[in-house]
């Protein structure tokens, strides 16, 4: 059975310093705690983040870019309609920064949609 004790991080890993009562301006305090974690590489990072980029094409209509933009990055229909035009002028455009998962996903989905739909849209996934 699961308790308290089985979790991730076990009172060991933990070291619990406890201050001497001081005077002046804490009396009445019995104690004054300080929680250090014990192990500095414990302390969680930010996971390494990745750009989605969409490229242009010359067939994928302009009304089905912006509308993936609308649904699967949630872009308002203005800011959709200036990365669809940036990426159609330019070439291409990152159109969101997310974690792994999160960011090939969402270019697994603009790229099956697009071929469910027989354009060539394609959007690809970089490291920051
Ligand atoms: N260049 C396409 C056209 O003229 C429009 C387009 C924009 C296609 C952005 C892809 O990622 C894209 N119909």
């Amino acid at each position: 059975m699961r308790n308290w004790k089985n979790t991730v991080m076990g009172i060991d890993d933990l070291r619990i310093r406890m201050g001497t009562p001081r005077r002046g301006g804490n009396e009445g305090a019995q104690t004054e705690g300080e929680l250090m974690v014990a192990d500095p590489a414990l302390k969680p990072k930010r996971p390494p983040m990745y750009k989605v980029i969409l490229l242009n094409d010359d067939y994928t209509p302009m009304d089905f870019v912006v509308m993936v933009l609308e649904s699967v990055f949630q872009k308002d229909h203005n800011e959709a309609l200036e990365i669809m035009l940036q990426v159609h002028n330019k070439g291409a455009a990152c159109v969101g920064i997310f974690t792994r998962d999160v960011a090939e996903t969402k270019a697994g989905i603009v790229v099956e949609h697009a071929r469910i739909n027989e354009y060539p849209l394609q959007c690809t996934v970089e490291k920051e």
